[in-house]
C-alpha cells in the first residue's frame, strides 16, 4: 500500500520524508530507492500470534511513503505538472506549509485550495480526455463500453460540481477506471506542516482539522539517539510521536484493515482494503492464490489468542471455511486453499 506526498512546491514533503524515512525501517527494502520508505505498521496483536506461534519470522503489515521527484512539466499541459507517481499511489498525503522561514506568510486555506483545485483539473482533463475517444470511436461505428461511458459522465459531472471523486468509492475501485489514475477518487490525508513553536492546526476551511507535524523538529528528532530524543521530546512536551499518529491515521484514511496468516515459519500481517472478498486478499499473500482460490479457513485473532492454538479453536468449531465472496474482516487469520 502507498501513499505519496504531495502538495505545493516548498510545503516540507522532503522535510517529512526525510523524518519519516530517518525512523526505523522494515528491512532494507525501505532504503532500495530514493524517496521511498517503507515502513512496519505498528500492531500489538501481530507481537502476541508471534509470542503465540514461535515462528523463525514475524512480518509486521507494511506502508510505503513516496516523495516523488518533481514533475518534469509542460507549461501546456495541466496533466504533466504533477509527478506520475501520485496515479500509481492507493492515496495521497497532501503537505501543507503552515510556516514562514523566509518563504513568505503561510496561506495554508489558500495553498490547500489551490492544489485541490489542481487535482480536479487533471482528473476533469482525464475524464474529458477519454469521452472524446469514446466518442471518436462511436462515430467510427465502433461500440463503446456503455459502463465505462456512464461512469466517465458521472464523474464529469461530479468534478464540474467542484467535487472530489472520492465521495464514491467506485471511481477508486471500479475495474474499468483503474488505468485512470484518478486523482480526487483517492484517499487524501491533510496534513499541515507547522512552524516549530505553533502546535495548533490551521483552519483549511474543511470539516476535519488537518493532522499537524512540525517536519523540522522531527527530522531531527529522526536523527537523534533514542535517549536524546525522548529527553527533547519531554522538553518539547510531545509524548506520541507524530509520526505515529501519522501513520495510524494514514492507514485508517486509505480504509485498510489487517488480516494474519500464521505457522511456525511466519506469522505476518497483511494490509487489504476494508470490504475486499477472500479471493482478493488471497492475492495480496500471491497473484496465485487468488487464480487458484478454492476457499479460506478463517479463523478470529480473539479466538485464537483465548483457545491458545489452532487445534482448539478448531475443536470449539470456530473455525470458518469461507468461499471467495466473503468479506475479509480486521483481525482474521486466514490459510488459503488454492489449485492452479
Ligand atoms: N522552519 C521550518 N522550515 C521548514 C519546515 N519544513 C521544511 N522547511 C524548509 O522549507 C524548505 C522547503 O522544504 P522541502 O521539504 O524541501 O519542501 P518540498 O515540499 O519537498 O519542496 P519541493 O520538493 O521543492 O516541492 C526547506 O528550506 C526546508 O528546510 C518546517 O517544519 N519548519
Ligand atoms: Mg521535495
Amino acid at each position: 500500500m502507498r501513499l505519496a506526498l504531495c502538495g505545493l512546491p516548498g510545503a516540507g514533503k522532503s522535510t517529512l520524508f526525510a523524518a519519516l524515512a530517518g525512523r526505523k525501517l522494515a528491512g532494507d527494502k525501505g532504503r532500495d530507492q530514493a524517496g521511498t520508505a517503507i515502513l512496519p505498521v505498528p500492531d500489538q496483536r501481530v507481537d502476541k500470534l508471534s509470542a503465540l506461534f514461535n515462528p523463525k519470522k514475524t512480518t509486521h503489515a507494511q506502508i510505503t511513503y513516496l516523495d516523488p521527484a518533481p514533475a518534469l512539466a509542460k507549461p501546456e499541459d495541466p496533466t504533466t505538472r504533477l509527478p506520475p507517481e501520485l496515479r500509481q499511489c492507493e492515496g495521497l498525503i497532501e503537505v501543507v506549509r503552515n510556516f514562514d522561514a523566509g518563504l513568505g506568510a503561510p496561506n495554508p486555506q489558500g495553498d490547500h485550495q489551490a492544489f485541490g483545485d489542481e487535482l480536479l483539473l487533471n482528473d476533469l482533463i482525464t475524464v474529458e480526455r477519454r469521452l472524446e475517444r469514446m466518442a471518436g470511436e462511436r462515430q467510427r461505428g465502433r461500440k463503446v463500453d456503455q459502463e465505462e461511458l456512464d461512469l466517465c459522465q458521472r464523474a464529469k459531472a461530479i468534478l464540474e460540481d467542484n467535487q472530489p471523486l472520492r465521495g464514491e468509492p467506485v471511481f477508486m475501485h471500479h475495474p474499468k477506471l483503474k488505468g485512470f489514475g484518478l486523482l480526487t477518487a483517492r484517499p487524501l490525508i491533510v496534513v499541515a506542516n507547522n512552524a516549530e513553536d505553533d502546535p495548533t492546526p490551521p483552519d483549511l476551511g474543511t470539516p476535519e482539522p488537518p493532522v499537524v507535524v512540525r517536519a523540522a523538529i522531527e527530522a531531527d528528532l529522526a536523527q537523534m539517539e533514542e535517549d536524546e530524543r525522548a529527553e527533547f521530546m519531554a522538553d518539547l512536551g510531545l509524548t506520541e510521536s507524530t509520526l505515529d499518529r501519522l501513520i495510524k491515521a494514514s492507514y485508517a484514511a486509505v480504509n485498510l484493515i489487517s488480516f494474519f496468516t500464521v505457522g511456525p515459519d511466519e506469522v505476518r500481517a497483511w494490509t487489504v482494503r476494508a470490504g475486499a472478498p477472500a479471493d482478493e486478499a488471497a492475492g495480496v499473500i500471491h497473484s496465485d492464490l487468488q487464480k487458484g482460490f478454492i476457499r479460506a479457513e478463517v479463523m478470529r485473532y480473539e479466538d485464537i489468542t483465548s483457545h491458545g492454538s489452532e487445534a482448539a479453536v478448531k475443536k470449539a468449531g470456530l473455525m470458518k471455511l469461507c468461499g471467495r465472496d466473503y468479506l475479509v474482516q480486521d483481525g482474521d487469520i486466514l490459510h488459503v486453499r488454492f489449485n492452479l
